[in-house]
């Protein structure tokens, strides 16, 4: 353990303060309250500050509803709207995309001022959030202009009486809390001893290495690691239309490619969703669109792949006179319910406009069908009842349940198998992975 942290003896243990309680502040609330620390997690919503002080969760995550009912139970976790004095503040709240694919800062800049007027000398202001590089500059700006009683890093001569940093979160969905621990941490800082700072903290609850750089590089590295991969998704998605229209099964050529030990391609589907994936890259166009030639068009192919898979589609239920159709997933990858920027939605949702009833989706994770559906007429059904009734199966989730699927079950059916769920899938005279009857 660093010394740079401030001392704590054990009746006074570290007060933290965590800003924007959502997908990655509440997990990391709780790991941080159960890493010993007093933790204050405050948001904006009454409803999610009174289901935390309940030891409930509003959202879904392996393990969390547990962890977050032991730690308020314990005294070490509560929330509140407004915040208080801490020692460290993390700021973990959204960082959207507008209109012209613009980054949008005001949450975290609005972070800031609600912070600014209870940091004191000796605080750690951390940034999370997926930000445009010069972000974490800019709070400390804005923390400048508002404290001018205090000595901000960048903006005063020696050493600073705050320190601030950034420590982008990396973690995946499904498996947040083991990655908020085991992944290595990059952590920025505004100088070096904020970086140091900001180190001694995450190390109190970090098993992963903590390595540490300047502010505005571990921004550009959090949204490399995002580009880099909807880079490599787009690779497969290409191949997959360019194999499609020489009718060759791209999985089988992308599973034979990789046998090259240099090669190691990713799998295609009906484009890229979630929040970070499909988001981030622009944050780096953004800032320099000259240059961002190879990013730019990945998130394009990315995007015209959804409409690639629409078209199909259609070919396909116009060519065979499907009645039934029926579509199997709608969250934005496997085995979870988070259904935001899914590419299966936009395609169902496509098909459901203009065959109506025709249409059925499955999809287990879903209590009721997202408002893309709303007026189309389409029913949510069980896995069982369009397996019985559909003559058409379109694939756009790889959930287990589908996995499962014997050839049986699926055999009488015209089967566009979008995601490569399905290798004993026969072959029909349409390609990759596409069977008229067997
Ligand atoms: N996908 C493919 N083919 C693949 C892999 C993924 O089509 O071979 C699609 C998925 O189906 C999904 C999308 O890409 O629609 C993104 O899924 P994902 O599992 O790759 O990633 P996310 O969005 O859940 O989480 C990513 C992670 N980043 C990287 O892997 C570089 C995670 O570590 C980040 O913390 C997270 O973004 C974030 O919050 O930024």
């Amino acid at each position: 353990m660093s010394t740079n942290m401030p001392a704590k003896s054990k009746e006074s243990p570290l007060a933290v303060t965590v800003v924007g309680l959502g997908y990655i502040g509440l997990p990391t609330a709780a790991v941080i309250a159960r890493s010993g620390a007093k933790v204050l997690g405050i948001d904006v919503a009454q409803n999610v500050v009174d289901t935390v002080n309940d030891g409930r969760v509003h959202i879904e995550e392996v393990d969390l509803h547990g962890l977050v009912q032991g730690v308020v139970s314990r005294g070490m976790l509560r929330a509140a709207i407004a915040p208080e004095a801490a020692d460290v503040f993390v700021i973990a709240v959204p960082t959207p995309i507008r209109a012209g694919h613009q980054p949008d800062i005001s949450y975290v800049l609005d972070a800031a001022r609600t912070i600014a007027p209870v940091i004191k000398a000796g605080d750690l202001v951390i940034l999370e959030s997926t930000s445009p590089i010069g972000t974490t500059e800019q709070v400390a700006e804005l923390l400048a202009e508002a404290r001018r009683d205090l000595k901000i890093p960048g903006h005063c001569a020696g050493s600073s009486d705050v320190f601030i940093a950034y420590c982008p979160e990396r973690v995946l969905p499904g498996r947040i809390l083991i990655e908020l621990v085991d992944n290595d941490r990059v952590i920025g800082g505004i100088t070096p001893r904020c970086a140091r700072k900001a180190m001694a903290f995450y190390r109190r609850f970090v098993r992963g290495a903590c390595l540490t750089t300047s502010a505005r590089a571990a921004e550009m590295v959090k949204l490399v690691e995002n580009s880099y991969r909807d880079v490599n998704i787009a690779f497969a998605n290409e191949l997959s239309m360019i194999a499609d229209n020489m009718g060759i099964d791209v999985w089988e050529v992308i599973r034979l490619a990789n046998r090259h030990p240099r090669v190691n391609i990713l799998q295609p589907g009906p484009g890229v969703g979630g929040h970070c994936i499909a988001v981030d890259p622009w944050f780096l166009v953004a800032g320099d669109p000259d240059n961002s030639h190879i990013i730019r068009t990945a998130r394009e192919v990315n995007e015209a792949k959804k409409d690639f898979v629409i078209g199909r589609a259609m070919r396909m239920i116009e060519e065979s006179g499907a009645e039934r159709i029926a579509c199997l997933g709608l969250a934005f990858k496997p085995n979870i319910d988070d259904f935001r920027e899914s590419p299966a939605v936009s395609v169902a949702a496509a098909l459901a406009k203009i065959y109506g009833a025709r249409i059925e989706l499955v999809e287990p994770f879903a209590q009721a069908l997202p408002m893309e559906f709303a007026g189309t007429g389409a029913q949510l059904v069980e896995l069982d009842d369009a397996l019985a009734g559909a003559d058409m199966l379109i694939l756009l989730v790889d959930h287990d349940l589908f996995k499962s699927i014997p050839l049986d079950e699926r055999a009488d059916k015209i089967v566009y198998d979008t995601r490569g769920l399905w290798p004993d899938q026969p072959k029909g005279d349409g390609g990759p992975r596409i069977s008229r009857a067997a």
